[in-house]
């Protein structure tokens, strides 16, 4: 019999992306049902060519369903996930509310699958979007080398913060196009004025190295968050990381510069050899040909893609990297659809 799934946020940003994907992927669910918040409940979206209603979240609406997929707020998921749960569902969660649960797995099926197994709450979390921009890349290298450090700093597209932070992207941008801005000091942000939205300062022009909330001794929730998941998805409670997460005028596509330092010596040849055949990675890397990912080339692609790749000048043990990933694809609803499938072939086996 064929899975019910549920899609918990099917109106979000991510949300449309998840009804997108699993339209593109095999169908093997029964029944789709799409479930948001009272205020989009009635509305008619489009999955698999059909046209399906939106249930108010509620109890009920998780009656029968095996597999509930929750792109929601984290206080939302943490209110719903356990009454869906409890209903029978097994819910995998795009929030944050449970990646940090000792009784909740955090799953990259390239890297850590089996780890979906082990599900105590019926829950299974997928991690934040910029950890997800590297980690496929990163586990493949750990497989075969060792991690022992990362340090990186992201360039986090504005989608991130959802509609509103491509709506303030795209109405700062036209403030500024056909201007002499981004000359003097403040000139843009006297332009900009109070249209920051969900941004501390202005983007277009500028990058903001702020993402997220403030968290101890200065570090961004954001930069907690790629330390904490990384050292989960891996395995590597003690592995040293240091992130620094900067907010750049770019619309859906998040990138990182990665410094990743293992046991022992390794060689670029190495690297590129595993990076070239490891599950979800493209290896795209020529700078002489000016080949390495950007944002423009990546987006809406479901791959990691790496460039520059280089070992460290002053530590045989190091690698440099840049990475590219669609944070609303891989970093989000696709790697959520991937545990949902994953969990799903259980149901088959
Ligand atoms: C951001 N990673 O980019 C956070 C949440 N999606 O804003």
């Amino acid at each position: 019999v064929r899975p019910t799934l549920a899609v918990v946020g099917a109106t979000g940003a991510v949300g449309t992306v998840m009804l997108q994907i699993l339209s593109q992927h095999a169908d093997i669910w029964g029944e789709i049902r799409l479930v948001a918040s009272p205020r989009s409940a009635g509305r008619k979206l489009t999955v698999r060519g059909e046209e399906v209603e939106v249930v108010a979240v509620s109890e009920e609406a998780f009656d029968g369903v095996d597999i509930a997929m929750f792109d929601v707020p984290d206080e939302v998921a943490a209110r719903w996930a356990p009454v869906a749960a409890a209903k029978g569902a097994i819910v995998v969660d795009n929030s944050g509310a449970f990646r940090m649960d000792p009784d909740v797995p955090l799953v990259v099926p390239e890297v850590n699958p089996h780890a979906a197994r082990r599900r105590p709450r019926s829950i299974v979390a997928s991690p934040n979007c910029a950890t997800l921009s590297m980690i496929v890349a990163i586990g493949a290298l750990h497989a075969e080398f060792g991690l022992r450090e990362l340090i990186v700093s992201s360039y986090q597209a504005v989608s991130g913060a959802g509609r509103a932070g491509i709506e303030t992207l795209r109405s700062q941008l036209a403030m500024v196009a056909g201007t002499e801005l981004g000359t003097s000091p403040g000139d843009v942000r006297r332009s900009v004025g109070d249209e920051t939205g969900p941004f501390p300062a202005p983007l277009a022009l500028n990058v903001v190295p702020w993402v997220g909330s403030l968290r101890e001794d200065g570090w961004s929730s954001e930069e907690m968050k790629v330390r904490d998941e990384s050292r989960k998805i891996l395995g590597l409670p003690g592995l040293k990381v240091t992130a620094t997460c900067v907010r750049v005028p770019v619309v859906t596509t998040h990138s990182m510069t990665v410094h990743a330092r293992f046991e022992d010596e390794v060689t670029v040849d190495k690297a590129r050899e595993i990076l070239a055949t490891a599950p979800g990675v493209v290896l795209f890397d020529d700078p002489a040909e000016g080949e390495f990912p950007t944002p423009a080339d990546v987006v809406g692609t479901d791959p990691t893609w790496v460039g520059r790749v280089r070992r460290s000048l002053d530590d045989t043990a190091a690698l440099e990297l840049f990475v590219c990933g669609d944070n609303l694809r891989k970093g989000s609803a696709l790697n959520t659809a991937q545990i949902a499938e994953l969990i799903a072939s259980e149901f088959t086996a």
